[in-house]
């Protein structure tokens, strides 16, 4: 492909004595590459543009202005080797690394053979799983705490290469053998051959891993982006972590409309950031193809070696405005635009060939008209292609390989015998059982890395060794003692910053880790929404399956704490089980925590693993641990209660509360009330639900966030559109006020769900 090789005519101009001139390592034959890849970038835009004007594609971002700076970069780094997190303005990078015009028209026109997406993202998102290209989303620098967790699960897999294999029965096959019979459609990895498929039940099946000893993740960004906070989050931990990470700010001087004084206090960021430890620093004209490329060799040669990461500040233009959509002459004087454009880089790099006598102006027109012949070749090809069918919507919005909702997550508890002696085998609190799941999983998978804020026994680690210390193991003590069982690169403190959590946690899984990370309260997980909602939940589906990213996050949620307050009390579950791609779990006692995070540890989705703080060590609920391989399947609801006269459907640490409401509504009237626990809330468990409704044609919905826009009120709308005919009464709801839980504990109790609220609501239901 013209692209992608140097026409040994064109270099013919290298003539004479310049024939061997190196210009910072590079031979005329790679800046003649470079050339072409520069041109064709800008070409693909203006191409672009035209397409977009004949409404043939729907949008248009250009990287015009960044060439230079780009294919330094992927001249500089290997495709398939390194790692990489782009941004939109990369299309001369990513076509240096190896992307071919055609794919990225295919974008354009939104084919359903658009390896970015399938049609499913915008152009210039760029997301190659072979060149290791990371799918790339909108929200500006949810990125760069990606990049910095793939640098750390390099890192990792490099320290412990045995946690990178498969692992082959009977490991595997212990927890999965479900009786199955043999499916044909399995690949032959996922074949027990005595037991039938391995069921399915394990991640590590379909995460392949590859790493590289001295491999760099690369990342970049604009000048605006490093506003962001999640950009100071990711410069901190690559620098607290010596992780070889190259941070690329392409500096146009705008963000939109916004320059750069006004986004960046004093007007440079290489000034900001030169404080940082271990970094290596350069500022660089990036539309200087062959300074750009010296500084990136510069930058890759500090992050190679294991020095720390490194920050290129790079100066570009932006001759196209910041879309199509902008017309910057509205904010920029027509003198500030020429000087940029006396500054473009694909013309300074045409004029640079020509005076070295690199290419003449024959070879020029030559290069340049073989360009054309090809993106004409390819446009021609890409308007052919066929759109994505409309019912392929929902595909990979899960994974397609494993499903946590099968019988291959059912298993049997393994509790101890009773001993002769006929004591009782002692029961375990809900917080116990989890940190001894924790313990077992670990045990058995080396990918699984815990990490948060105060999750390790202690930081400090020679205290622990000297037995100084006890160590804390998080605020709720969940995770005490396993980061002196399993060594501190498997279970470590975080920085204060929650989306960083998550975002190095996504990048990690995306190497085929598996992160079980913990935000300390519910209330604070906000931080890390974007890196929820537009990021973990949609890598898989956005990529078409390219990526995923399989975390689980521990959330210690909930109230009835009696002061508590509004900081350390909130539900809010609902605003999450409105995510598409996150599974939300939700467990109201030991033995179903066991087995629901053992699933979401196994399984090969994001979950969201929400743990009621006043469950944890009440007496409700407390159970033997239920053994090591011990599963529950999602979206299968338990019934607590049986009863023929009313439904109570909820969860958490509403369960004990309408449990004791059941107790004492049919000791006194002789109601028998069905309450179900749903234990998963998504998926959620319609049969169960609909199965107990049809039974009492009556139905009450509790739950302990506040009632309007709640977690109730799908279920309620479902219960009134599907099973209409079978209700005698109204779905009622119950949950909290509509505000937020106050610390007085007679405020909280008017706030939150009592026994009593539930009692009464059941009553009025039986009695209507
Ligand atoms: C989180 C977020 N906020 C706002 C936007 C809208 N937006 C898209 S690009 C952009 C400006 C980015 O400027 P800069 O980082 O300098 O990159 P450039 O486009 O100049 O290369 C903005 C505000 C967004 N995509 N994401
Ligand atoms: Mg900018």
């Amino acid at each position: 492909m013209a692209t992608t090789k140097t026409d040994p005519k064109l270099a013919l101009a290298a003539n004479g004595a310049k024939k061997n001139k190196l210009y910072e390592g590079l031979t005329r034959e790679q800046l003649i590459r470079a050339y072409r890849f520069m041109y064709t970038s800008r070409r693909i835009d203006d191409r672009e543009i035209l397409l977009k004007r004949q409404q043939k594609i729907y949008f248009q971002m250009s990287g015009a202005g960044h060439e230079a700076i780009g294919v330094a970069a992927g001249l500089a780094l290997k495709p398939g080797y390194d790692w990489f997190y782009p941004y939109y303005r990369d299309r001369a990078l990513c076509l240096a690394l190896g992307v071919k015009p055609y794919d990225m028209f295919l974008q354009g026109v939104g084919a359903a053979i658009d390896p970015s997406s399938g049609g499913r993202q915008m152009p210039s998102h760029w997301s190659y799983p072979d060149l290791h290209i990371v799918t790339q989303s909108s929200p500006t620098g949810s990125q760069i705490l990606q990049a910095v967790g793939c640098a750390e699960g390099g890192r990792y897999f490099a320290r412990h290469p045995k946690a990178a294999e498969i692992p082959t029965s009977p490991l595997l096959a212990k927890d999965a053998r479900n009786g199955a019979p043999t499916d044909p459609t399995l690949p032959s990895f996922a074949q027990d051959p005595k037991d039938g498929p391995l069921a399915h039940s394990d991640y590590r099946q379909f995460k392949n891993v590859s790493f590289q000893g001295d491999e760099i993740s690369y990342v970049s960004l604009g000048d605006g982006t490093t506003s962001e906070g999640e950009f100071w989050e990711a410069m901190n931990a690559a620098a607290l972590g010596k992780l070889p990470v190259i941070f690329c700010v392409e500096d146009n001087g705008y963000a939109i409309s916004v320059p750069v004084e006004v986004q960046t206090a004093g007007g440079s960021i290489s000034r900001l950031v030169a404080g940082f430890p271990d970094f290596h620093f350069e500022e660089v004209d990036g539309t200087d193809p062959v300074a750009s490329y010296a500084a990136f060799q510069r930058a890759v040669r500090h992050c190679r070696e294991g020095h720390g990461p490194a920050f290129v500040h790079a100066h570009v233009t932006r001759p196209y405005s910041h879309s199509l959509s902008d017309d910057e002459r509205l904010y920029r004087a027509d003198a500030e635009r020429e000087r940029d454009a006396a500054r473009d880089p694909v013309t300074r790099t045409q004029m640079f060939l020509l005076r070295e006598g690199i290419l003449d102006e024959k070879g020029i027109n030559q290069l340049e008209q073989e360009v054309e012949a090809e993106l004409q070749a390819a446009v021609d090809h890409a308007l052919e292609a066929l759109p994505p069918a409309p019912e392929s919507i929902m595909k990979y919005v899960y994974s397609p390989d494993i499903d946590p909702t099968s019988s291959a997550f059912d298993t049997q508890p393994v509790v101890p015998e009773v001993p002769a002696d006929g004591k009782k085998i002692p029961a375990k609190t809900m917080a116990d059982v989890i940190t001894a799941t924790l313990r077992d999983e670990m045990r058995r998978d080396e990918r699984i890395v815990i990490f948060g804020e105060d999750v390790g026994d202690c930081s400090r680690e020679e205290y622990l060794k000297r037995k100084l210390v006890k160590g804390k193991g998080g605020v709720f003590k969940l995770t005490f003692g396993l980061q002196n069982e399993f060594g501190s690169d498997r279970v470590f403190n975080s920085p204060l910053a929650e989306a960083a959590i998550v975002g190095r946690a996504t990048g990690m899984a995306t190497r085929g880790l598996k992160p079980v990370v913990e935000i300390q309260f519910f209330d604070y997980i906000w931080p890390a929404m974007m890196q929820i909602r537009d990021e973990l939940s949609v890598i898989r589906w956005r990529s078409n399956n390219g990526f995923s990213c399989p975390v689980v996050i521990r959330v210690a949620i909930g109230g009835y704490l009696t002061g508590g307050a509004i900081y350390h009390s909130q539900c809010g579950e609902s605003v999450f089980t409105h995510i598409p791609g996150l599974r939300v779990v939700f467990p109201s006692n030991a033995q179903d925590a066991a087995g629901l995070l053992r699933t979401a540890i196994r399984c090969d989705d994001p979950v969201l693993f929400l743990e009621h703080k006043r469950l944890y060590r009440e007496s409700f609920g407390r159970a033997p641990y239920p053994g090591p391989d011990y599963m529950i399947p999602f979206g299968k609801a338990k019934i607590v209660h049986p009863g023929t006269d009313l439904t109570v459907i909820t969860y958490g640490a509403v369960v004990p509360r309408a449990l004791q409401a059941a107790q004492k509504i049919e000791r006194e009237q002789g109601v028998k009330v069905e309450l179900i626990d749903l234990r998963c809330l998504n998926p959620f468990d319609w049969d169960a639900i609909a199965a107990s409704v049809q039974k009492t044609n009556r139905v009450l919905v509790a739950y302990e966030d506040t009632l309007s826009w709640g977690y109730g009120a799908e279920i309620a709308a479902r219960i009134a559109d599907q099973l209409f005919d079978h209700l005698d009464a109204p779905v009622r709801r119950v949950a909290a006020k509509d505000v937020f839980v106050a610390y007085q504990p007679i405020l909280e109790d008017a706030i939150l769900p009592q026994p009593n609220d539930l009692y009464l609501a059941m009553k009025e239901l039986a009695e209507y």
